[in-house]
């Protein structure tokens, strides 16, 4: 997307150590407002202030990438450059990572732990750039138990429907599911599912299923059916930079600067202090800079907010801040599964946009919503993915290494065993009713839950911070986004982060901008 953009330049690593010994650091900058990252929780909180009138600066430490006429602006899933990853030198994707290229500040980030290994998105529009698109409200029995204190009355009358909205969310029409060789292998799994005794569900998504239909008659650029979506999506998807973060730059209240890092938070007399480096596309610092800020809204994502939250308890910049933080992070029960020898074959020709799931979430013994993934490789595979979110009850912490100057995440060793259990129950019904194996060349055993697309939590609602989202401990410091959420939502987690987010923003700007 467009924006004001101050971008940093040509400098390399090498050059810095040898002609300029530091960074040049820039003068402090004040603003009234700042958000970091421009996420989900940070574009509804942007929008929304500035369409109050209130002036924002978002800090993202990703690239901008602006849609182009030519649907040149990302790279494909199958032979994929330097623009699909972040600063790494080889892919990074679950499976099949053959290729190399020059490090970058690409799109797609993954952040190894000693256990997990955690997917998130970088750019304007953080996870909305590479995620499925998949838009799912949890389901409100769920919902009302993992998040008690939240009037569930007001969220699914007003917020969900509301993010529902904004977000663009539509469902794809049954004729064009049913008859389409694009959506063979969803079909082909859905069939497999019901004989097992299994029921499916058709799951809403934000890409464009008017456009996709398009696509398939080749009257447009082929984006979703043509292997586009975790390195992002050159057209079709409605992601946030096309919707919240589009309308909070019509205001003309919001500036993103992309390509600035934060790097920790201070408490100051009168507010917050940020020491932020912007870099450039090798990742190498082109300058310092400090901001100060009366407001801030730290909406890193979980992992990133998590980070910037320990480190500056730890490090004694924001002292007053709770022994919560840092507490309570879940994955979503992420689990990856894949069958192999599909009788009836899942197509060679398959949309990157998932819209069917296995719910088996009411199992008292085994609950599982079961994602259907495409492998769009564009050759008959045989092969079934499924992505699925268990109830896994087991939660992480992040702790400050004082050594390393780093943040890290720790679970407990066997923190998927039961998960695994789970899913390995539903993917064996899934062979003895039907075939098949266990997909051993897409992960060990066939089955993996050390994936994770859904890290939540970290400052959670009500424990970090109060029922709002403001950190305990500080007045005019909050967080809007996945780190509020308990570790798990039990779907794909963005339209139960945007709706939170929108709930929380209305209380805070009706009662902390009022007197200051
Ligand atoms: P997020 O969208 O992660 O945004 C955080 C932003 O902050 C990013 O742009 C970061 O670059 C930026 N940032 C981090 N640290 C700093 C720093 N120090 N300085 C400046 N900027 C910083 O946060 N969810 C669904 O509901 N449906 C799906 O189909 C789905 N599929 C997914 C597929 C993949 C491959 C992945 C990775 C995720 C998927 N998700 C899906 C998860 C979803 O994208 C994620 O929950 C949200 O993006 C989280 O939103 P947040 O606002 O928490």
């Amino acid at each position: 997307m467009k924006s004001n953009i101050v971008l940093g330049i040509g400098l390399t690593a090498s050059k810095i150590s040898a002609a300029v010994p530091l960074p040049e650091k820039k003068e402090t900058e004040h603003h009234r407002v700042i958000v970091i990252g421009t996420g989900y929780g940070a574009a509804v909180a942007a929008l929304r202030m500035a369409e109050k009138g209130i002036k924002v600066l978002m800090l993202e430490m990703g690239m901008d990438w602006p849609a182009s006429k030519e649907h040149r602006t990302f790279s494909k899933l199958i032979f994929p450059d330097k623009r699909s990853t972040w600063l790494k030198s080889h892919s990074i994707l679950p499976f099949a990572n053959v290729f190399t290229f020059k490090k970058y500040t690409g799109v797609l980030d993954r952040i190894d732990t000693d256990q997990l290994k955690v997917y998130v998105g970088r750019g304007v529009g953080g996870g909305s750039l590479v995620n499925g698109g998949m838009a799912v409200v949890p389901k409100r029995a769920y919902f009302e138990s993992i998040m008690p204190e939240i009037n569930a009355a007001e969220m699914y009358d007003k917020y969900f429907p509301l993010a529902n909205r904004m977000l663009k969310v539509n469902s794809i029409s049954p004729r064009f599911f049913e008859t389409t060789p694009y959506y063979k292998f969803a079909r082909t799994a859905r069939d497999q599912a019901h004989k097992a005794g299994y029921k499916t569900v058709f799951v809403p998504n934000v890409y464009d299923f008017d456009y996709m239909e398009k696509e398939s008659r080749k009257e447009v650029y082929q984006s979703a059916l043509n292997g586009e979506v975790v390195y992002g999506n050159n057209a079709g998807k409605q992601s946030l930079d096309k919707t919240y973060l589009a309308a909070a730059m019509k205001t003309k209240n919001v500036e993103i600067r992309p390509l600035y890092s934060v790097r920790s938070i201070h408490s100051t007399k009168t507010g917050y202090k940020l020491e932020v480096d912007n870099i450039n596309t090798s990742g190498d610092t082109v300058f310092s800079q400090d901001f100060s800020c009366d407001f801030l809204f730290v909406c890193a994502g979980s992992m990133g907010t998590s980070e910037l939250m320990v480190k500056a308890k730890a490090t004694g910049t924001l002292p007053a801040l709770n022994q919560e933080v840092g507490e309570g992070w879940g994955n979503n029960g992420n689990v990856m599964a894949g069958r192999n020898f599909i009788k009836q074959g899942t197509g060679s020709k398959q949309s990157c946009i998932p819209t069917m799931a296995i719910d088996d979430w009411d199992n008292k013994e085994h609950p599982v919503f079961a994602e259907i993934s495409p492998m769009p490789m564009k050759m008959e595979t045989w092969t079934s993915l499924y992505l699925a979110i268990t109830k896994n009850p087991n939660r992480g912490k992040f702790s400050y290494n004082a050594l390393t100057n780093k943040v890290n995440l720790k679970v407990a060793e066997n923190f998927s065993t039961n998960a695994i259990a789970d899913v390995k129950q539903l993917m064996d019904k899934l062979n003895n009713e039907n075939g098949g194996t266990y997909a051993r060349l897409l992960f060990k055993h066939g089955i993996n839950g050390e994936i994770c697309y859904h890290p939540l939590g970290g400052c959670v609602i009500g424990r970090a911070t109060d029922l709002y989202g403001r950190f305990k401990g500080y007045e005019r410091l909050y967080t809007c986004d996945g780190s509020l959420l308990p570790g798990s939502t039990g779907v794909n987690p963005f339209v139960t982060i945007t709706a939170i987010a929108e709930r929380n923003i209305e209380k805070i700007i009706a009662e902390d901008f009022q007197n200051y």
